[in-house]
């Protein structure tokens, strides 16, 4: 029978409404539902295509096992598990519980029963070899919030509805659809802030699909350190600043001064590109307007000091007035009573906020107990106590994402034991023992957690799987139960949560995702604070009675400044030391050798490594190239489509290269998530982006660093944007250096 189930997309942030068409437990199609209060009948080309994820004949259906000659075979999930235990510990016996580690990627933070799961066994375990995506992505966010609020979880997000003036650093929302915040529409939304009279300055190197419909401001890459020291320069010189005000809410401030009265505009502009006008006028339309905001991503966070660059974003905002208040950069909230007692708990009990431990390879700080994931191959090759010998991947495909994948690659075939959970076999699992079939997200329930403070309009929504698992899929949380369970006997932590497992079981009260959300649900906004408001929300409540979802405020509150911060005097620190540390990271990294910059790029049809196996998404065919501008190409003699060597101090790759004006000179721009190079089980992205060399596109990250010593200091992050590379024709008549490289990654 054919029916139609209210649920949502989880690829990315917006969490769009969807409608699926379900006939017969199968997933017929999606399309967006236009009943949703925010996405109301927007959804993008990845979500409509998941119907084919979903019933992609190449996804992982059953537990695999690698055999002897490298290829696996099907086995039975008693077997899988039974087996992966007892290698765990005999692991665990060899080498106690640091020998064991995960990684997990990004589809797990788009799974509350995944995301929870995780965290509990790795730190019940108490292993120091967590990593994540994160170390590539957001990290810096959390040290920086560490730093200034004292709350690494605390994240300003820019108020889209009600902002006149957003200059946005480093993020292309027209494509991502909006990063650390969930904004659903947000390409309307940025339009609406025009309309409304207002503006939207987009600083970036390239001229990217969003700075096209609103004001460009192009910029040299891992510059904007520089840029926004210049911008609370003139802020102070011109007297602009509130200064009383600024005394009551920050710790610093003359700190602060001392160091931006040596960053004038006018010395900036040589490394910046930006002239000092500009940026004297810019800082004075961020102090003026009265709702104005500035807010960066992925290109403030993969620079060589990103948690630095990410914390000026905010002394900006806090400075120009524009922290915490109606369309400036607004804290979300989840209104859950007690709160901030709950994150002050966890700073001080766990090994939650900074630094609770030290990487072993690197002595790099771990970031909410995670490790930078640059350093996972080495802290396996490299012998000693607390070698990783034994690890878990979920929802990752390392390989490709992380700064040198040949390196991991071979780091990956060492392990004593490597298990996958996941809905394909891909480049990072092609090294498992064992591959594990996870659902994908329309097999499983969910309300996401990690979302509810950053939706810029404060919103909330759960839903039912909409169909039963495909073939013996499982979910994370399922499984990781397990793993507590074999490990129960030799870890007394582990021993007394599968104790309380096995007794919850016994009385069918089994901790599950959905539990431990309705909990969330119910204390926060517009819950049921079980039973003391009357027809509050509880999960149930959420799912039946309101499947579109509901708003359940207007907009962000202003005034939670206070509850945000964590340090005792409740006021902003803009003088951790270990913030001032981080300036001898802002000197030129000029190579003559090396006089290029390398950016990265999302596309529209792609979600990092994982979508390039569905026909829709490579409909009219796709390609990988390298994007130059046209006097860079002439200067070294490319034309459109020639192929091309890109060369860092850490590698090569080689494609074709595109040139566009929509660049700014002396910068190339490549996507990064391909590489796809047969090892992986995906049969059309291995073949899509074909070109002369091959098929699959290139790994972008064979040109990253992943040595510790070149990673940002306070987070571990990867320095994955500003490299320095130089960009040749690709000479097809010479020997190659390494035949590798034609068949996309060095893999
Ligand atoms: N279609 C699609 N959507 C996605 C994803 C995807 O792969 N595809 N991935 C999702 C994920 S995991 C994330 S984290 C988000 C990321 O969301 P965003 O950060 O919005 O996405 P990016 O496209 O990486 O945007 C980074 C921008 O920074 C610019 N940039 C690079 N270096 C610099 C610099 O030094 N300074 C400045 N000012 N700009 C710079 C780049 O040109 C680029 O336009 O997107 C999510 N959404
Ligand atoms: N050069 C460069 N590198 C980058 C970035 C960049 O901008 N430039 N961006 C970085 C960022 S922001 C990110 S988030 C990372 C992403 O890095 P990763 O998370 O390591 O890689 P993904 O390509 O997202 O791979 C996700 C995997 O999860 C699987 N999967 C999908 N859904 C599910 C599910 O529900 N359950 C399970 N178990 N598996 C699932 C997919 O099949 C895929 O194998 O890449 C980072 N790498
Ligand atoms: S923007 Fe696309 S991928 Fe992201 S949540 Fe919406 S429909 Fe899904
Ligand atoms: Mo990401």
């Amino acid at each position: 029978m054919r029916q139609e189930k209210v649920t949502y997309c989880r690829i990315c942030e917006p969490l769009c409404g969807m409608i699926a068409t379900v006939d017969n437990d199968e997933l017929i199609s999606l399309r967006p539902d236009k009943q949703h209060p925010l996405s109301k009948g927007f959804a993008c080309p990845k979500g409509i295509a998941f119907t084919e994820i979903v019933n992609d004949p190449d996804r992982v259906l059953h537990p695999l096992r690698r055999t002897p000659d490298g290829e696996f075979e099907q086995v039975s999930w008693d077997t899988a598990l039974a087996e992966i235990g007892d290698r765990l510990r005999q692991v665990h016996r060899r080498h106690g519980s640091s020998g064991i580690g995960w990684y997990f990627g990004n589809p797990a933070t788009f799974s509350t029963g995944h995301t929870l799961w995780t965290a509990t066994f790795t730190n019940l375990l108490g292993t120091p070899h967590v990593y994540s995506a994160g170390s590539q992505d957001v990290n810096n966010r959390f040290v920086a919030s560490h730093f200034l609020y004292g709350n690494p979880v605390a994240a300003p997000i820019p108020d889209i509805n009600r902002v006149d003036l957003l200059v946005i650093m480093g993020a292309n929302p027209v494509v991502s659809h909006g990063s650390v915040m969930s904004s659903p529409r947000i390409r309307e939304g940025l339009n609406a802030i025009t309309a409304r009279g207002g503006r939207v300055l987009v600083i970036d190197p390239r001229h990217t699909e969003t700075a096209r419909e609103h004001e460009w401001l192009p910029i040299v890459p891992d510059t904007d350190a520089l840029l926004l020291l210049s911008l609370l320069h003139v802020m102070f010189d011109e007297e602009l600043a509130d200064e009383s005000r600024l005394r009551q809410q920050a710790a610093g401030l003359d700190t602060l001064k001392d160091i931006v009265a040596e960053y004038p505009p006018e010395t900036t502009a040589a490394r910046t590109d930006i002239d000092a006008g500009t940026v004297r006028a810019l800082a004075r339309s961020l102090v003026h307007t009265e709702r104005a905001a500035v807010y960066g991503r992925i290109g403030t966070s993969l620079g060589r000091a990103g948690t630095l660059t990410t914390a000026l974003l905010d002394m900006v905002n806090l400075v120009a007035g524009n922290l915490d208040v109606v369309g400036g950069a607004m804290f979300g909230d989840l209104g859950i009573p007690g709160q901030r007692a709950g994150v002050t708990a966890l700073q001080h009990f766990s090994r939650f906020a900074w630094a609770g431990r030290r990487s072993r390879v690197g002595n790099l700080p771990q970031v909410l107990g995670t490790a930078p994931a640059s350093v996972m191959a080495k802290e396996i090759t490299t012998r000693g106590r607390g070698q990783l010998r034994a690890l878990f991947v979920s929802a990752g495909n390392p390989v490709l994402s992380v700064p040198n994948g040949a390196e991991l690659s071979s780091a990956l075939d060492d392990l004593e034991l490597m298990v996958s959970l996941d809905i394909y076999r891909n480049e990072t699992n092609a090294h498992a023992d064992y591959i594990l079939p996870a659902t994908t997200m329309y097999e499983r329930g969910d309300f996401l957690l990690p979302f509810q403070a950053l939706f810029t309009t404060p919103f909330k929504q759960a839903t039912d799987p909409v169909i039963s698992p495909r073939g013996e899929a499982r979910e994370e949380w399922t499984v990781i139960n397990e793993l507590v369970a074999a490990l129960s006997r030799r870890v007394p932590a582990l021993g007394a949560l599968h104790a309380m497992n096995t007794v919850s079981a016994r009385v069918g009260r089994m901790w599950n995702p959905e539990r431990l959300s309705d909990v969330v649900v119910r204390m926060g906004v517009g819950g049921n604070r079980f039973g003391l408001r009357r027809g509050g929300l509880t999960y149930r409540r959420l799912v039946r009675d309101e499947p579109h979802g509901v708003v359940v405020a207007d907009g962000l509150a202003p005034g939670q400044l206070r509850d945000t911060i964590i340090h005792r005097d409740r006021k902003i620190h803009l003088d951790a030391p270990e913030l001032l540390a981080e300036f001898d990271r802002l000197a030129d990294a000029a190579d003559p050798r090396l006089p290029l910059r390398l950016i990265g790029m999302r596309e529209i049809r792609s979600e990092n490594s994982w979508q390039h196996n569905a026909p829709m998404l490579l409909r009219g065919g796709r390609e990988h190239a390298a994007r130059m501008h046209p006097d860079d190409a002439e200067q070294r003699g490319i034309a459109e489509g020639d192929l091309v060597v890109v060369r860092s101090a850490h590698g090569h790759v080689e494609l074709p290269a595109t040139i566009t004006d929509d660049i700014k000179p002396g910068v190339v721009a490549i996507p990064h998530g391909w590489g796809h190079n047969g090892s992986g089980g995906w049969t059309r992205a291995n073949s899509a982006a074909a070109n002369d060399l091959g098929s699959g596109g290139v790994n972008v990250n064979a040109l990253i660093s992943s040595d510790p010593g070149d990673l940002e200091r306070l987070a571990g992050m990867a320095n994955m944007t500003g490299v320095p590379i130089e960009v040749s024709l690709l000479d097809t008549a010479a020997p190659r250096p390494d035949a590798s490289a034609t068949l996309g990654a060095q893999t």
